[in-house]
């Protein structure tokens, strides 16, 4: 039977990398995001048969639920949920932050996050679906200039963590996925800075966002019985350095 996955965030990088994927593998996809051309260029591509677009904000609930009840046949019974959508803005360290940037990391990747999931979880568990959240490496590790960002992503890993033992029993799979860099348009929502996105994925190979797509399908068809509860991956290029120390003098 043909399973339903919806896409949050598939105008671009991860997420429609991942919509192109899962139509690949023969899945229908929800592909979602504000950008109404990207999705209609992404519909005309995979065919409205395979993939149905809803065009809203995740931090608009009204407009998301519109959007989610008035799905097609064919698309109505979602199989897996990609909490994807998300961004990182601003690079200083917090002392020199935008609040109002701090505003809108939580409400995207913290609180639509968690909204949407507690929408779609009855219908998750009728029919022991699966959520798969992209979470980050910067969950894990601080860097400068990571705060509220690496803050928002540690949620979204301990959130993971925490469905996957409230949904014992109930057959639904969790996973968090927890990325370092990937060539995408993270890096110019980040900075708004058309040079600083190419200097950031310059003289390296990152990891692309077919990398994690095909990462999320392996993850999504695997065995009913397996559950990667969280999944950490890198460029090769890419490591951690240790501490710092201020010293004085
Ligand atoms: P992109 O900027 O390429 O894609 C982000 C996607 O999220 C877009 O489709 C965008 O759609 C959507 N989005 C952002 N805000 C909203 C909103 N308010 N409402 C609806 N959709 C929204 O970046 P990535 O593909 O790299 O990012 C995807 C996820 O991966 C994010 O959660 C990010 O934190 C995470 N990640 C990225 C890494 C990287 O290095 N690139 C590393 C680790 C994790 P639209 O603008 O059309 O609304
Ligand atoms: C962002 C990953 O490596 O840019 O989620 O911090 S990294």
């Amino acid at each position: 039977m043909t399973k339903t996955a919806l896409i949050t965030g598939a105008t671009s990088g991860i997420g429609e990398a991942s919509a192109r994927a899962f139509v690949s593998a023969g899945w229908h996809v929800i592909a979602t995001g504000r950008r109404a051309e990207r999705l209609a260029a992404l519909q005309s591509e995979l065919g409205a048969d395979k993939l149905h677009t809803a065009c809203f904000d995740v931090c608009d609930e009204p407009a998301r639920d519109k959007a989610l009840d008035a799905l097609p046949d064919g698309f109505r019974d979602i199989d897996l949920l990609i909490n994807n959508a998300g961004l990182a803005l601003g690079t200083k360290p917090a002392q020199q932050a935008d609040l109002a940037q701090w505003r809108r990391m939580i409400d995207t990747n913290v609180t639509a996050l968690v909204s949407l999931t507690h929408k779609l979880l009855p219908a998750l568990i009728a029919r022991k679906g699966a959520i798969i959240n992209i979470s980050s490496v910067a969950a894990t590790y601080a860097y400068t200039g990571g705060n509220v960002y690496g803050g928002s992503k540690a949620f979204v890993s301990q959130f993971s963590r925490n469905l996957r033992s409230d949904l014992h029993g109930t057959g639904v799979r969790v996973t968090s996925i927890e990325p370092g860099m990937i060539a995408t348009e993270f890096w110019l929502v980040r900075s708004g800075d058309p040079a600083a996105s190419d200097a950031q994925y310059r003289g390296y190979k990152p990891l692309t966002g077919d990398d994690i797509a095909a990462t999320l399908l392996w993850v999504a068809t695997l065995p009913e019985h397996v559950n990667i509860n969280r999944l950490e991956l890198m460029p090769v290029a890419q490591s951690l350095a240790g501490m710092q120390i201020a010293r004085e003098g």
